[in-house]
C-alpha cells in the first residue's frame, strides 16, 4: 500500500537527511473562465484544487543546496546557495527562481534540502508549475522569518517563472494557488489585484477535468508570443487613446476602428481578450443568481474564442468540448489554462458524472485511440502548512 503523498515526502526526508523539515501543501488550479486575461490586466475565476504539491523543507546548517524531486526520483545538489543560476535541470528551476527571488530582495539564503512531489498532474493545465513555486515560496518564508505577504509571495513565484522557466505569465495561477479558499472560486482583477470570493458548491455541480494527455512541446514559445501580439494591439490604440493601458480598457469598438493598422492575427488575438473579458464579468453574474446553464453558455463561447481568434487550442481539447457538450447533466466545457493540450474543464451535475465520464472517455477512444484521464476535484484552501 503505498504511502499518502505527504508522508511519503516524510519519510523520504527523514530517510534522505535525518532531521525534521517543515512540511507544506500547494495546490494546482482551476479556472472556470478568464483563460489569457491576467497578462492583458483583466478579469480570470480560478480555485485552488485537491490536486497538491507537498513540499518538506529544512535549513541545513551548511551552505549547499539538496533538491529532490521525490516522484522523479531525481536530486540536484547545488554547493552553495549564494550561486544560484538556472539550471540545466528543468524541475529544478522552478525552485530556484524562488530563492533567486528571495535574493533579489535582499534576503540571504542559506543552505537547505527540499523533497517535493505531489499530485498535480505535469503539463495538464493545471499549474503544477505554480504550486510548485508557491510552496517552497510559502516554505522558504517561513523558515527564514522574512515576514512577506501572501501578494509578494504571489509575485515572487510569477517573476521565478518569468526569469528561471521563460514563460512570461500572468499571476493567475499563482494567486490562485496561495489564495484559494475550500469551497469558493476567486474573481480577481489581475490589474489592481482586487479580489472578492464566490461560493462554488461542487456538491450542487461538480468540476470535472478531461485530460487530453497532450504535451505541446512548444507551448510556452506560443505562450511568448500571445502575450506579445496583444502588446502590439495595445501599443497600437495607445496611439489613438492614451487612456488605454491594457486591453482591459478596450473595446470591440476601439479595434474596428483602426482595424487596418493591425494584422487579422493581431486583430484576432485582442478582440478574443476583450471579448473574454467581458464574459467574466458576465459570467460571475450568472454564479451570483445560480444560473449554471447560463454560465455554461459563457464557457462554450470562450472555447470557442481560444479555438477560433486565440488559437491555442488542439484537435484533441475540441473533440473533448464537443463531446462532452449536449450530454444530460453537462453544464459547460472548455479548454483551461495556457492550451495546446492539456485538460478540459467540464460542469456536470453530480448524478450524471459516471455517465458524462463514461461518454466522453468512448468518443475520445474511438478518434484518438486512447482514454482521456478524468479526475473530479474538490475546491481546497491555498497554499499551507500540510498535517501528517
Ligand atoms: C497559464 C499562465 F500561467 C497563466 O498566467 C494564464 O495566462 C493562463 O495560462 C491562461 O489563462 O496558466
Amino acid at each position: 500500500m503505498p504511502l499518502p503523498p505527504v508522508a511519503a515526502i516524510l519519510a523520504d526526508f527523514h530517510h534522505r537527511f535525518g532531521y525534521e523539515p517543515l512540511l507544506v501543501r500547494a495546490p494546482g488550479r482551476v479556472n472556470l473562465i478568464g483563460e489569457h486575461t491576467d497578462y492583458n490586466g483583466g478579469f480570470v475565476l480560478p480555485a485552488a484544487i485537491d490536486k497538491e504539491i507537498v513540499f518538506a523543507v529544512g535549513l541545513n546548517g551548511a551552505r549547499h543546496l539538496r533538491l529532490v524531486a521525490h516522484d522523479l526520483s531525481e536530486t540536484l545538489t547545488l554547493p552553495d546557495a549564494a550561486d544560484i543560476s538556472p539550471s540545466g535541470t528543468h524541475w529544478a528551476n522552478y525552485l530556484l527562481g524562488v530563492a533567486a527571488q528571495f535574493q533579489q530582495r535582499g534576503v540571504a539564503v542559506p543552505g537547505f534540502d527540499c523533497v517535493f512531489g505531489g499530485t498535480v498532474p505535469v503539463g495538464a493545465g493545471m499549474s503544477s508549475s505554480a504550486a510548485v513555486e508557491c510552496g517552497l515560496a510559502f516554505a522558504l518564508n517561513q523558515l527564514l522569518g522574512t515576514g512577506l505577504d501572501k501578494l509578494t509571495l504571489a509575485r515572487m513565484a510569477q517573476q521565478a517563472e518569468h526569469t528561471y522557466a521563460g514563460v512570461k505569465c500572468g499571476i493567475m495561477d499563482q494567486f490562485a494557488s496561495l489564495f484559494g479558499r475550500a469551497g469558493q472560486v476567486v474573481r480577481l482583477d489581475c490589474r489592481s489585484l482586487d479580489y472578492a470570493y464566490f461560493p462554488f458548491d461542487t456538491q450542487a455541480c461538480r468540476i470535472v477535468l478531461c485530460n487530453s494527455g497532450v504535451k505541446h512541446s512548444l507551448a510556452s514559445t506560443a505562450y511568448n508570443t500571445r502575450r506579445q501580439e496583444c502588446e502590439q494591439g495595445v501599443a497600437m490604440l495607445q496611439r489613438h487613446n492614451p487612456a488605454i493601458q491594457s486591453l482591459r480598457d478596450a473595446t470591440l469598438a476601439d479595434l474596428e476602428a483602426h482595424r487596418a493598422e493591425l494584422s487579422p492575427t493581431v486583430y484576432r488575438r485582442c478582440a478574443y481578450v476583450v471579448q473574454e473579458n467581458a464574459r467574466v464579468e458576465t459570467a460571475c453574474r450568472y454564479l451570483e443568481t445560480g444560473d449554471l446553464t447560463a454560465f455554461g453558455q459563457e464557457m462554450y463561447a470562450s472555447h470557442a474564442g481560444l479555438r477560433d481568434d486565440y488559437e491555442v487550442s488542439c484537435a484533441e481539447l475540441d473533440a473533448l468540448v464537443a463531446a462532452a457538450r449536449g450530454l444530460p447533466g453537462v453544464f459547460g466545457a472548455r479548454m483551461m489554462g495556457g492550451g495546446f493540450g492539456g485538460c478540459t474543464i467540464n460542469l456536470v451535475a453530480p448524478a450524471q458524472v459516471d455517465a458524462f465520464i463514461a461518454s466522453v472517455s468512448a468518443a475520445y477512444e474511438q478518434q484518438f485511440g486512447r482514454r482521456p484521464e478524468t479526475y473530479q476535484t474538490t475546491i481546497v484552501d491555498g497554499v499551507g502548512v500540510a498535517a501528517v
